[in-house]
């Protein structure tokens, strides 16, 4: 098995603060680098903003700053992002640095020597919200089919022999298994190469915010090329003789939404090919928030910010929420309701419910002393681990979240079946112990699986265990790393408590 491992996330536009759908994909990728970690993996972890283009320009001007200005005071907001939701990326690339330029103008001059790139003119619509161009026949009622506003640009460019790659790129959808998910992503992506590719314009002249093309200096490089190139750059792209780049390239998954699903398994790819590099091995997009059934806009002013979420209802209750609440894949519609019916249900009743009884048990009955489990083995929850582990691969992170909570319910229904109280009553002090030993060591499996999702609450759990921190990876699931009865534990402090509305 490859243990390396290279995840990413987008990099986002440095136009606007961080609102949830941000914090949706870096949590997502946070879990998965997570889990991997867990799992043995040497995890690579990238996140970052895209801060060049005519949007940032735009947005800059509206704001009466200079575009750098803007980028470094939003490219700040999303670098908090990570520390707000704990996402443990192991870097943060920005496209305004000094690596990341010259690592795009070499993938440039590589593609260009390579003979991919040639000088002409570009006359049809662009989006600037999209950052994308469109055909004619694309429109939709004089808009780009997002939506989004388009105006005619007519100017000297640069393009892209995209047209030469539709072959290749068709033979890598059929050959590699799993480079586009879902499977909808996929169907989507291989009719729409199928339907023929144009070259591509790659270079602007009409605006300076941008990265200079090498040798050409009046044009700069188009921002989704400049951008992509940031999965190399942060391995340290052109040099190619480092223990990073060796360990890390290909990527083994860029996560992205389902919008810019086009840019990652059509253009990026293709670009790749043209310089002669290896492929990133899959591409996942998942869907879109919307919020109480509306589209999140700033026009609407409905967008919510992580902090907000983080402040009301606790970290590890917001990560739950985003992972557990939709299909991963799925578009999802946030509603406040649903929130607290997670919270309440999933971590307050269940999995917090069943910490909070066991460990107090142990400390009114046992002193606080894990007890002893009886003959033969336990009877503790058994966890299937390698199907744990294809749910996470196949990025079904929602799957993930409610096995854990059907693990949390079988422990409770044993708790209820086994009634210890009872049996601590009728003066079975001996069973009720067996019972609660079986229960202590269910609390610790589970808490070892939750680290992906909810990894202080997980910490939290695992201390009120008094679990090794160097104990807590999924090598310790297996029976010999059980718990050691006669083990003092420190009476319980509850994890998950429940979310009451406040009074108005
Ligand atoms: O596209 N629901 O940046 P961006 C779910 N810079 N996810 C959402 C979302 C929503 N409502 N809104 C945003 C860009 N996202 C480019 C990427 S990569 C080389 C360059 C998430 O700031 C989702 O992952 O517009 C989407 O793909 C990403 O934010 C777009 O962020």
């Amino acid at each position: 098995m490859d243990k390396n491992f290279y995840i990413t996330t987008p990099i986002y536009y440095v136009n606007d603060r961080p609102h949830i759908g941000h914090a949706y994909t870096s949590v997502a990728c946070d879990v998965m680098a997570r889990f991997k970690r867990l799992s043995g993996h040497n995890v690579r972890f990238l996140t970052g903003t895209d801060e060049h283009g005519q949007k940032v320009e735009k947005s800059a001007a509206v704001a009466g700053v200079a575009p750098l200005a803007l980028a470094d005071a939003n490219s700040q907001h999303f670098r908090d992002l990570t520390g707000l939701m704990n996402i443990s990326n192991d870097d943060f690339i920005r496209t305004t640095e000094p690596r990341h330029i010259s690592s795009a103008q070499t993938l440039w001059k590589k593609m260009q020597d390579n003979g991919h790139i040639y000088l002409g003119s570009y006359s049809g619509w662009y989006s600037v919200r999209d950052e994308a161009y469109y055909q004619e026949s694309e429109l939709v009622g004089g808009k780009a089919p997002t939506g989004a506003d388009v105006e005619w640009v007519e100017e000297p460019s640069y393009f892209f022999k995209l047209s030469a790659f539709g072959d290749k790129l068709l033979e890598l959808y059929e050959t590699t298994t799993g480079f586009i998910g879902p499977d909808t992503r996929r169907n989507e992506i291989v009719s729409f190469v199928k339907g023929g590719l144009r070259d591509l314009s790659i270079s602007r002249t009409t605006f300076s915010w941008g990265i200079p093309v090498p040798g050409d200096t009046k044009h700069i490089m188009y921002v989704w090329l400049d951008a992509l190139a940031n999965y190399l750059s942060a391995l340290g792209y052109p040099d190619t003789d480092t223990p990073l780049y060796k360990d890390f390239w290909p990527a083994s998954l860029h996560m992205v939404g389902k919008d810019i699903i086009r840019f990652h398994t059509v253009y990026w790819p293709a670009f790749l090919m043209a310089a002669d590099l290896p492929l990133p091995e899959k591409i996942f997009a998942h869907g879109w928030w919307t919020i109480e059934g509306e589209k999140m806009s700033k026009s609407l002013g409905n967008a919510i910010a992580p902090k907000a979420l983080v402040d009301e209802f606790g970290l590890d209750q917001s990560r739950w929420f985003l992972m557990r609440e939709v299909p991963f894949g799925n578009d999802g519609n946030f509603a406040r309701e649903r929130v607290i019916a997670l919270i309440n249900s999933d971590l307050a009743n269940n999995i917090g419910n069943l910490v909070q009884r066991t460990l107090s048990m142990i400390a009114k009955n046992c002193d606080g002393v894990l007890p002893s489990k009886g003959q033969g083995a336990d009877e503790s929850i058994s966890v299937d681990l390698p199907k744990l582990t294809g749910m996470i691969e196949e990025c079904h992170f929602d799957k993930y979240a409610t096995e854990i909570v059907r693990y949390a319910s079988e422990a409770n229904e044993y708790i209820d079946k086994k009634a210890p109280w009872t049996l601590k009553k009728n003066g079975d002090v001996k069973g009720m112990g067996i019972v609660l030993y079986a229960l202590a060591e269910s609390i610790r499996k589970i808490a070892i699986l939750c680290q992906a999702i909810m990894p202080d609450a997980s910490a939290k759990i695992l201390d009120q265990l008094a679990i090794a921190p160097e104990q807590r990876s999924f090598r310790y699931l297996n029976a010999e790393f059980a718990l050691i009865p006669g083990v003092h534990l420190e009476p319980p402090q509850p994890v998950f408590p429940r979310f009451l509305e406040k009074a108005a």
